[in-house]
């Protein structure tokens, strides 16, 4: 089914000069970029992204993270987009993430691991939603 998803590069991400390393990998996997941007994310807008984490011991720190430099913002569309960008992606804990995976091959530990992506078609639309509007995607 043809899905779309949202993927952002954190701020661990754009400090290492990631961004292009991330774009790459999805490109060569054959998704499509229908959306891109950098910004800054506002305390609320990091809130609301991980608003299923709320009441966590690690949120606090996470928004803190989430909110210390710029971040970028990618809307992909593809085949099963959404269990495909998790799988280039790999587990959150990029010690359990395999080589050949972003996590696993970037990340350094399991707050700052360098890409974030929607894990269901649901929180894709929703995330998509906080980050784009309608005319910032191509159709
Ligand atoms: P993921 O969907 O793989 O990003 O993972 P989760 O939704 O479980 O977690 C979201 C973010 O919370 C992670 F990217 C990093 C942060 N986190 C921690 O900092 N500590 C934890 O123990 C779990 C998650």
């Amino acid at each position: 089914m043809l899905e779309r998803t949202l993927v952002i590069v954190k701020p661990d991400g754009v400090r290492r000069g990631l961004v292009g390393e991330v774009l790459r990998r999805l490109e060569r996997a054959g998704l499509r970029i229908v959306g891109l941007k950098m910004l800054h994310l506002s305390r609320p807008l990091a809130e609301s992204l991980y608003a299923q984490h709320r009441g966590k011991e690690f949120f606090e720190p996470l928004i803190e993270f989430m909110t210390s430099g710029p971040i970028v913002a990618i809307c992909i569309e593809g085949d099963n987009a959404v269990s495909r960008v998790r799988a280039l992606i790999g587990p959150t804990n990029p010690a359990e993430a395999p080589k050949g995976t972003i996590r696993g091959d970037f990340g350094s530990n399991i707050r700052e691991n360098v890409v974030h992506a929607a894990d269901s078609l649901q929180h894709a639309q929703r995330e998509i939603a906080l980050l784009f509007r309608e005319e910032e995607l191509i159709s």
